[in-house]
């Protein structure tokens, strides 16, 4: 246990049934109709045992991810070229870790601790994005995460801010600023690379190769494969469809990569002209269930680094709790 105790515990399955039952059927039809009119719910309201339970689970995974996310890019912050890609990529690193503040707190106003969360995290019971199991090789990496997987979080958030739980759309709409900038910096640096040397544009053509199905991953399972998406838009929590916002974001982002000259790995990528739909071949689903779950090149790795941090910080959250008391750092 990293932390302390928990205050409170994601209900198990039959638990969640039991505490269904016990849900009013007038007070859900008054949540609702609420929802129906567009009501944003904040946390002193009334909500439906599975509602609160699905917004833990989202804005939880959604927290861990910012925490996770800043470790392949900061792995670079030492060697990132020239003081001013430097400088900007500290200030994303810390913007990151900001934002996993920002959505923690959004998730412990439906109940559930940060301690709570922490573990879940650190024991493996709590999911985050699967695109930050991958390593940053290169500095192209860098440059394709900063472009194109916060373009990628952009429009899953663009969307769900305007979403019906008031805490996370409010952390949302605050993320979004920051993450515009972020992806403006991304921008820029792979313009740079892509328009660069032979050397360079090989560089960031073979990030790309090598992003571009965990970026297909990152909007989750195709619709119809979708476990949760069916009552998370009834209640409006995600405002677009896994399958939708990947077209968002096909459209956007793939006539700026062909632009430039670079190539995607995928020879069925093109835009129906009739439906307006983008078509594209099925990325590799049973590898996202692994990578998701536990097995991807990275997992171990990133989790390794948190329990390091969580151990290696204990004494600074211990002396900030007691400040009575005698603290010592540990001998490193
Ligand atoms: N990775 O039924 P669905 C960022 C899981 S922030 C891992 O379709 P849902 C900022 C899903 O949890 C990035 N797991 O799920 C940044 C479920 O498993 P469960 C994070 C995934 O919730 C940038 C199962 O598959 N953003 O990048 C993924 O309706 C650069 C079935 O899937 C958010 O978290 C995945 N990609 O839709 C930081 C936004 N996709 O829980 C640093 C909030 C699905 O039953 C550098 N989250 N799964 O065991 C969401 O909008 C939704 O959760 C979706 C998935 C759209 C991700």
């Amino acid at each position: 246990m990293y932390g302390g105790g928990y205050i409170f515990d994601e209900p198990d399955k039959r638990q969640l049934k039991e505490e269904q039952l016990h849900d009013d059927p007038e007070k859900l039809v008054e949540f609702e109709a609420r929802i129906a009119r567009g009501e944003k719910i904040e946390p002193g309201d009334w909500m439906p045992s599975e509602y609160r339970r699905q917004l833990i689970r989202l804005i939880e995974q959604h927290a861990h991810s910012e925490i996770i996310g800043a470790l392949p890019e900061g792995t670079w912050i030492t060697r990132a070229p020239g003081f001013k890609r430097k400088l900007a990529l500290i200030a994303k690193v810390q913007d990151e870790i900001g934002h996993g503040q920002l959505l923690y707190n959004a998730a412990e106003t439906l109940g559930k601790s940060r301690e709570a969360m922490i573990n879940d995290l650190l024991s493996g019971k709590s999911k985050y994005s699967n695109v930050f199991n991958y390593p940053a090789e290169t500095w192209a990496d860098v440059t394709v995460i900063g472009f194109l997987i916060d373009a990628a979080a952009i429009v899953n958030q663009v969307a769900n801010a305007k979403g019906s739980y008031g805490p996370y759309c409010r952390a949302l709409e605050r993320i979004c600023y920051e993450e515009s900038f972020h992806l403006k910096q991304g921008h820029d640096a792979f313009i740079e690379l892509a328009t660069g040397t032979p050397a360079q544009r090989a560089m960031v053509q073979d990030a790309l190769n090598r992003w571009w199905q965990p970026i297909m991953h990152f909007f989750g399972p195709p619709d119809k494969n979708s476990v949760h998406s069916e009552k998370l838009m009834q209640w409006k929590v995600k405002m677009a469809s896994n399958d939708d916002m990947r077209n968002q974001f096909l459209d956007a982002y793939v006539p700026k990569i062909w632009d430039l000259g670079l190539s995607l790995p995928d020879e069925n990528l093109k835009k129906d002209p009739v439906t307006g739909k983008w078509c594209y071949s099925d990325p590799d689903w049973d590898l996202f269930k692994k990578v998701i779950n536990g097995g991807g090149p990275c997992n171990k790795e990133r989790l390794d680094v948190r329990k390091w941090a969580e151990e290696h910080g204990r004494w600074v959250r211990k002396a900030l709790m007691n400040p009575a008391e005698k603290t010592t750092a540990p001998v490193a």
